[in-house]
């Protein structure tokens, strides 16, 4: 067991659920923004930010990001963690569009695979790319590592003059198309980190809780949120991502495993 602070990632609405998945869905600005200080409250630190237009469809627009961002900040202070994976078959140049506005962390994803019945294509000139543009606006990079493969494609890539020096890891699993989602995958993809590297995990439905509770007697960090989970038990649609939160929270403490303030996330990340 280890007593470094867990950082906690909400990842508040992702790009595919709609409001017949769960009705507790937040989509307009003012729904993310208290969605956001809620889970902060219950103890997250770093919120990952899909946003979506007035017709609820996902979007890369900056203006629905810009307005997003903002109402979060007025309501409470967090790391944004901006996607540039929007949906499944979102253009590039849109992927990119709201780096300007320079949150602290972005996404970048490690590679191709099936999502769910869509493409998510990351071709390695689209990883360049999207590298290239998180760097032009000094953003820390998470990269989004959903299969085997693509961390043996990180530690290829690392050698390559344009990968970014720093950046935090997030182990996605159980999405249909990328890594399964048992512990043993879980063990599999911890093992083969570089040495030292700091890691979030994340899993889809019903894996999200027996893998983030791992994580949290692992070392690792833990994203939870709607974006992965619409369950909060067998049947039970949770009532906000704030219970997620929290129930990760009181894990970590029953553990003896304190949980991060922003400022603390942020100086481990190196913010
Ligand atoms: N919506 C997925 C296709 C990210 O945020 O960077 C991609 C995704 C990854 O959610
Ligand atoms: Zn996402």
């Amino acid at each position: 067991m280890t007593d470094n602070p867990l950082m906690i990632t909400c990842a508040l609405v992702g790009a595919e659920l709609t409001r017949n998945d769960t009705p507790y869905l937040p989509l307009a600005a003012g729904e993310l923004s208290a969605a956001a200080a809620e889970a902060v409250k219950a103890g997250a630190q770093i919120i990952h930010l899909h946003v979506r237009d007035d017709s609820g469809a996902p979007s890369q627009d900056p203006e629905h990001f810009r307005l997003a961002s903002e109402s979060i900040r007025n309501a409470c202070d967090c790391i944004l963690q901006f996607s540039t994976g929007g949906a499944a078959g979102t253009p590039l140049q849109e992927r990119c569009a709201p780096l300007h506005l320079k949150p602290e962390m972005a996404t970048l994803s490690m590679g191709t695979l099936n999502f769910g019945k869509g493409l998510f294509e990351n071709t390695e000139e689209t990883i360049r790319t999207i590298a290239t543009e998180i760097r032009k606006y000094g953003i820390l990079p998470e990269l989004e590592i959903f299969d085997a493969g693509m961390l043996d494609t990180t530690n290829r890539l690392m050698k390559s003059d344009w990968f970014p020096d720093r950046f935090h890891m997030d182990l996605l699993f159980g999405v249909p198309g990328g890594i399964g989602g048992t512990l043993k995958d879980l063990l599999f993809q911890v093992e083969r980190l570089p040495i030292g590297q700091q890691y979030t995990v994340a899993a889809i439905g019903k894996h999200q809780l027996p893998l983030t509770a791992h994580a949290v007697f692992m070392g690792g960090h833990v994203r939870v949120g709607f974006e992965d989970n619409i369950y909060y038990r067998k049947g039970e649609l949770a009532r906000s991502n704030a219970l997620f939160v929290s129930r990760i929270a009181r894990i970590a403490r029953e553990a003896g495993r304190p949980v991060a303030t922003v400022q603390e996330a942020r100086s481990m990340l190196g913010l």
